[in-house]
């Protein structure tokens, strides 16, 4: 057997009962004083996202499937800078079960990011295999903070997404904070940082911006505390036309943000990942811990 045949062998037995004991083990360890925030999730979710947001849908190459990041070459991408942190995490829940995939592990970890810190229930389901050397992705794919709107529909477009899942997936940005270490930017996009919610839409609208005056990238700080930041990119769903009503909706209504970025963020953690691999698997709904 190869490894890969194995893997598939096993996931192809296992039952919503197995995943559920891998995502509470994810879960259990999420908490982490001292770190952050205080937790663990936010690095985690940016992992399943680095690890799927290298789709292209022309070639089909890339995503979620084969865990390319585990190789030096794409973990050493500037965009993955920082996710040691979350895949040394993911080693250890690895150990414990070592029948699953790390495609499989990662994307789980990224639901269960979601569903730990309050945010809406994510269908997922398993069959990424764990791919070789070669199927890691050119450095580029990811997108850069520093660009506009353009830029933002080139790269997603390029991976299949429309303008409201663009602005959907992004609302992410209400988990977690930028680190000066790792991508050059400071500070977190909201006031509670470790709880999921539309609150990145209504500060993006409601918070007067002014840029940032420092040594640093160009961001945005709130003017009142000067404690928040927004990317470039997160200013240009403010202020380009068609994603702006957008951010608009999911500032006033918390529940269509949570129903569509549930269904964006299970359609991204599934990307690349070729249909006879599900092997007819529905996606599952997995229960917060
Ligand atoms: Zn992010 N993201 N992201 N993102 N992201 C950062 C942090 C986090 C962009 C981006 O350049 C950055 C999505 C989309 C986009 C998260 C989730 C998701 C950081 C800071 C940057 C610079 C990294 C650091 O310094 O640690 C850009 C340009 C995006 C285009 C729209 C999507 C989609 C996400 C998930 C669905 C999360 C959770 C973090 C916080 C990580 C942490 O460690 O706290």
């Amino acid at each position: 057997y190869s490894q890969q045949e194995g893997g598939a062998a096993a996931t192809a037995e296992k039952t919503k009962e197995d995943y559920q004991k891998v995502y509470n083990a994810i879960a259990a360890g999420l908490e982490k004083e001292g770190y952050d925030d205080g937790s663990l999730a936010p690095v985690i979710l940016r992992l399943a996202w680095h690890a799927s947001g290298t789709y292209d849908k022309e070639t089909k190459t890339g995503g979620s499937n084969y865990a390319t990041m585990r190789f030096p070459s794409e973990a050493g991408h500037g965009a993955n800078a920082g996710l040691h942190v979350a895949r040394d995490y993911m080693e250890n829940i690895k150990k414990q079960f070592p029948w699953i995939s790390y495609g499989d592990l990662w994307t789980l970890g990224g639901v269960a990011a979601i569903q730990e810190t309050g945010g809406p229930t994510i269908p997922w389901r398993p069959g990424r295999i764990d791919g070789v050397e070669v199927n890691q992705t050119p450095d580029g794919r990811l997108p850069d903070a520093s660009q506009g709107s353009k830029h933002l529909r080139d790269i997603f477009y390029r991976m299949g997404f429309n303008d409201r899942e663009i602005v959907a997936l992004a609302g992410a940005h209400a988990l977690g904070r930028c680190h000066v270490d790792r991508s050059g930017y400071d500070g977190p996009w909201t006031f509670s940082p470790v709880t999921f919610s539309n609150q990145f839409y209504d500060l993006l609208l409601n918070e007067p911006w002014q840029w940032k005056k420092w040594k640093g990238p160009a961001q945005y700080e709130d003017k009142k505390t000067r404690s928040l930041m927004m990317l470039p990119t997160d200013m240009a769903l403010a202020t380009d036309p068609k994603f702006k009503p957008v951010v608009q909706e999911y500032a006033k209504d918390e529940e269509t943000f949570f129903k569509d970025f549930a269904k964006a963020f299970a359609t991204l953690l599934e990307l690349g990942v070729p249909e006879e691999q599900w092997k007819g698997k529905q996606p599952m709904t997995i229960d917060t811990a």
